[in-house]
């Protein structure tokens, strides 16, 4: 296994799920601190006030990226650390702090890729419908507006979303923040997501921004039928249609495509579309960013809307400790899918591929997870052999940090971090990774 001198290795992290200081320096509360501090929401009622403390902790994350050897770093900005009330004022210290973490990271010579939003919406525009509105994509421009002009010329890299999907579950279904469970309110905030996107590629697009590239990070979890059944099939096709095509269809071929629409205007929750929404949602993007992890085996008979949280859905085989089904080639399918049935032919990033610890393992000697991280990089390599345009592989994550709903209770880091001390110790996948990045490849 052999990539090119020019490929990225990186890691990626989330503000909310690593950061904390929740509420310090002028930080406005998120939908994330909300539910997070709402009886019955997240594991054992632990929100993520502190997380893994990155806020204070930065500089010491840096230098652990800076022995790994990365060439790139993905994080997300904090819209309410930045925007406390997700318009109008803004908070000096919350762009101070990331300014302080960009200059960190360029003299590291650690290139950084920025998302604009990773879920953790101000609760201040919850409070004025959220995602659901349509306003809301303004708001976003305001945001990405602010946020390039302040890093003009030392971001060379922005993610204006990352899964966009995160709106279905925290709109559509309730399990993720604020906590919805209406359809036809999660279908719509999944289009208002994409109306954002496209306003921020075009804030982007007005300003001077010479060799800056901005793209979107959709996540893809194929759906292999489990049977040639036509029923297994057509439960295949409308978990991509809910899923990842909701998305690449209108980003990448301007439409939502008959089979949805055909589908959601019956059932009420085909979302308002209105004149110039498309062309806006379609405006040209410089790269594509898959979060990959696995695929999804799907059976009529087993079907199960909750299917990543279920031990029942437990179809494919060659499973991890953790319950997650190893199928490196997941990510060789995702790189064919954007290329073959979307005719993308642009850069392509990985930006995220990890897996969490079982509950019993190792927290250190971690194992599994240099097998796992492994086998994706050796199909990622042959993509890249057969002449895809893959340009990165972010691992995810990397610390142990909060999970969502999960809270502390999956660990997904390179780095362990102590609950209660904080302190981080590398695992032997930190080592491991190290290696590849130096060799380029797995010896
Ligand atoms: O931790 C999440 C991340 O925030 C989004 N992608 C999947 C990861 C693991 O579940």
């Amino acid at each position: 296994m052999a990539f090119p001198s020019d490929f990225l290795f990186g890691t990626a992290t989330s503000a909310f799920q690593i950061e904390g200081a929740w509420n310090e320096d002028g930080k406005g509360p998120s939908i994330w601190d909300t539910f997070g501090h709402t009886p019955g929401k997240v594991y054992r009622d632990v929100p993520a006030d502190v997380a893994a403390d990155h806020y204070h902790r930065y500089r010491e994350d840096i230098a652990l990226l800076r022995e790994l050897g990365v060439g790139s770093y993905r994080f997300s900005m904090s819209w309410p650390r930045i925007l406390p009330e997700g318009t109008g004022r803004v908070n000096r210290a919350g762009l101070d702090f990331y300014r302080r973490l960009v200059d960190e990271l360029l003299e590291a010579g650690i290139s950084p890729l920025a998302t604009l939003y990773h879920w953790d919406l101000p609760q201040a525009l919850e409070d004025r419908g959220g995602w659901a509105n349509r306003d809301i994509a303004l708001w976003f421009r305001d945001y990405a507006a602010l946020v390039f002009e302040e890093f003009a010329g030392l971001v060379p890299r922005w993610a204006t979303l990352n899964e966009p999907i995160s709106m279905w579950v925290g709109y559509g279904m309730g399990t993720f923040a604020p906590g919805h469970a209406d359809p036809r309110l999660g279908k719509q905030a999944m289009h208002n997501a994409l109306l954002a996107h496209g306003e921020a590629v075009r804030a982007f697009r007005e300003r001077d921004a010479p060799g800056a590239e901005i793209g979107i990070v959709v996540d893809i979890w194929k759906r292999h039928p489990a049977t040639d059944n036509p029923a297994d099939q057509a439960l295949a096709d409308r978990d991509e249609d809910d899923s990842f095509r909701f998305f690449f269809n209108p980003l990448l071929k301007g439409a939502y495509g008959e089979r949805i629409v055909e589908r959601l205007t019956p059932e009420g929750t085909m979302p308002d579309v209105l004149d110039g929404d498309l062309e806006l949602i379609a405006s040209p993007v410089d790269f594509l960013g898959l979060n990959v992890y696995s695929r999804v085996v799907v059976s009529a008979e087993n079907d199960n809307p909750i299917w990543w949280e279920s031990d029942s859905n437990r179809l494919g085989g060659n499973f991890l400790d953790n319950g997650l089904e190893f199928y490196p080639r997941a990510a060789y399918d995702a790189i064919r899918l954007v290329r073959d049935e979307y005719g993308w032919q642009g850069p392509v990033y990985i930006t995220e591929n990890g897996t969490a610890d079982a509950d019993d393992a190792d927290p250190i000697d971690d194992q599994e997870r240099i097998r796992y991280v492994r086998g994706f990089l050796e199909w990622i390599e042959r993509a890249v052999r057969e002449g895809a345009n893959v340009r990165g592989y972010y691992l995810w994550s990397l610390l142990d940090n909060y999970e969502w709903n999960a809270g502390f209770s999956k660990r997904y880091g390179i780095v362990h971090v102590d609950p209660d001390t904080l302190k981080r110790t590398p695992k032997a996948s930190f080592a491991w990774y190290r290696d590849v990045i130096s060799r380029r490849g797995v010896a």
